[in-house]
């Protein structure tokens, strides 16, 4: 029993070092509760401490942080603290969210997980350089199964935005995503 306590105990404390690490990008009370629930402290960087709801911990997770532009406890990301967005690719060839919001000006770091077989590109920024595939365009590469890489970038024009997959075939079977500008 005490084993077991300090156990957990233990894990609360890494969980906490590797939030603080992060940046804590995300407001409220949120986060210490989900990473009680999830335990996974030896999980893949970047499956924790994301902010999302409690009830929603591990791998079934779908969509953005809890709180988006014009949501209660809204914190816009910065240079020093960006704010985290998770973003699945797949199955298929889908990105979960296919639309994000974010505020003007702020910096986003995008954690990208490839759910499936396949292995993805995401490529974010103005939307005719990310249709185009233009070089130089914020972007990670080789993402495979079960994978998460992250890839950060301020929105300080207004838009449009977007995002996508380019990898053989995929923007064209519909890979993609708008970002909108909010603010
Ligand atoms: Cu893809």
């Amino acid at each position: 029993m005490n084993a077991r306590l300090g156990l957990l105990g233990a894990g609360l404390v890494l969980g906490g070092a590797i939030l603080i690490g992060a940046g804590a990008v995300v407001g409220g009370g949120s986060g210490l509760a989900g990473m009680m629930g999830s335990r996974s402290v030896s999980g893949p960087s970047g499956m924790m401490g994301s902010g999302r709801t409690p009830m929603m911990g591990g791998y079934g997770n779908t969509g953005t942080t809890a709180a988006g532009p014009g949501d209660a406890g809204f914190v816009a990301g910065t240079i020093a603290a960006p704010r985290v967005i998770r973003v699945l690719a797949g199955p298929g060839y889908t990105f979960s969210p296919s639309t994000i919001e974010v505020a003007r000006g702020e910096t986003v770091t995008f954690e990208v997980t490839s759910m499936g077989g396949l292995v993805h590109e995401f490529m974010v920024g103005p939307s005719d350089a990310v249709a185009a595939d233009t070089a130089g365009t914020p972007e990670v590469a080789d993402i495979g199964m079960m994978q998460t890489k992250s890839v950060t970038t301020t929105f300080d024009g207004s838009g449009p935005y977007a995002f996508a997959c380019h990898a053989a075939g995929h923007y064209e079977a519909g890979m993609r995503g708008t970002i909108t500008v909010v603010g």
